[in-house]
């Protein structure tokens, strides 16, 4: 990028800016007092920067613009073009859950420092104070475009890192650990609301055989098929574990023993009443045994839940197996 600007040589910066690595195409949107303004500090932004900038003068535009493409960054004018209080747009950007993340910098209109201070608090990133210079409009932009792209760039990195220690690599359901903390949580909650607290264990029944004739990929396949099943058939509350193995874990909150008895046979039918259809063409068929336990009013531990639930697999599987057992 290029600063072409007299002022940056007069303030003997370097003018070359010069990603060390490929910088994402970055938007601006600007909310601005006026259209001359707008039109002025877009065409500063773009040129200097050569960043997306679009601006609008009044709220109700500026929300539409926002909703129809969340800018990286956005600048907002103390004073709109409506009459609408630039902090009070601050406040609701910086505050709602689509541009939260969004870089602001806020353009203080009558020169008071307890404004640019209240802005900072509200959430703006930087500030800028009448008279209003496009080049240090750039350079600040410039900076808080960078601090924006690392902030996403950590922000991914821990969402991944807690998508790693939470969830299963082949399934993407959660995994052992992460359940054994969840399911304690869950049914606290539970117990608060003595609401009762259903648990289900599921083991396919001889995985064994299937990774001997079709192999140990075809089975892994089985596997994900059958977790994509599974998450299709539980609500949102529920929670789907991968427990290790062919062996899965449901727990359903606010779910009787005759509901659950009534949603294990859904599942059963659900995960495997249809053969898996593997990427060669070959179908594949499996069953699955289900144990279910549930703590009413959420009485009881976690630990002890899931022993009943082992043994009531362990009946299902003693019976003939592909059935459901309390
Ligand atoms: P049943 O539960 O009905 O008694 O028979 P089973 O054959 O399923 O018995 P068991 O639980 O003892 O064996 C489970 C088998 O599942 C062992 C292993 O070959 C297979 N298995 C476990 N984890 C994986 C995996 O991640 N991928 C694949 N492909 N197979 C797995
Ligand atoms: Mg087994
Ligand atoms: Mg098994
Ligand atoms: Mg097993």
């Amino acid at each position: 990028l290029q600063l072409r600007s007299e002022a940056a040589q007069e303030l003997g910066l370097t003018t070359n800016f010069a990603p060390t690595e490929p910088t994402p195409a970055q938007s601006v949107l600007i909310a601005a007092p006026d259209e001359a303004t707008g039109a002025r500090w877009g065409e500063a932004l773009h040129e200097r920067l050569s960043v997306g900038a679009s601006w609008e003068t009044e709220s109700r535009a500026i929300e539409a613009a926002i909703a129809q493409d969340v800018p990286d960054a956005i600048v907002v004018h103390q004073q709109l073009g409506d009459g609408r209080d630039g902090l009070k747009l601050l406040a609701d950007i910086a505050r709602a859950m689509a541009t939260r993340h969004c870089a602001l910098l806020f353009v203080v209109d009558d020169d008071d420092m307890r404004t640019a201070a209240k802005a900072l608090d509200l959430g703006a990133w930087d500030y800028l104070m009448a008279p209003y210079d496009p080049f240090e409009l750039a350079v600040r932009m410039r900076s808080q475009l960078r601090r924006k792209i690392y902030s996403d760039k950590l922000r991914t990195d821990v969402q991944d890192g807690l998508r790693m220690a939470t969830r299963d690599p082949l399934t993407g359901l959660y995994n052992r650990r992460y359940a054994q903390h969840q399911l304690r949580i869950m049914m606290e909650r539970a117990r608060e609301e003595a609401a009762d607290f259903a648990l289900m264990i599921l083991d396919l029944d001889f995985f064994k055989q299937i990774n001997d004739v079709h192999g140990h990929d075809a089975g892994d396949e089985v596997l994900a098929q059958i977790a994509r099943r599974l998450q299709e058939n539980v609500r949102g509350v529920d929670l789907a574990v991968r427990l290790g193995g062919e062996e899965f874990c449901l727990a359903l909150p606010g779910t009787s023993q005759d509901d659950a008895r009534e949603a294990a046979e859904r599942i059963r039918r659900a995960v495997c009443g249809e053969m898996f259809l593997m990427r060669d063409g070959t179908q594949i068929e499996c069953t699955v045994s289900i144990g279910i336990a549930v703590a009413p009013a959420g009485e009881g531990d976690v630990d002890s839940l899931l022993r009943s639930a082992d043994r009531a697999l362990y009946r299902s599987k003693a019976d003939g197996r592909d059935r459901v057992s309390t």
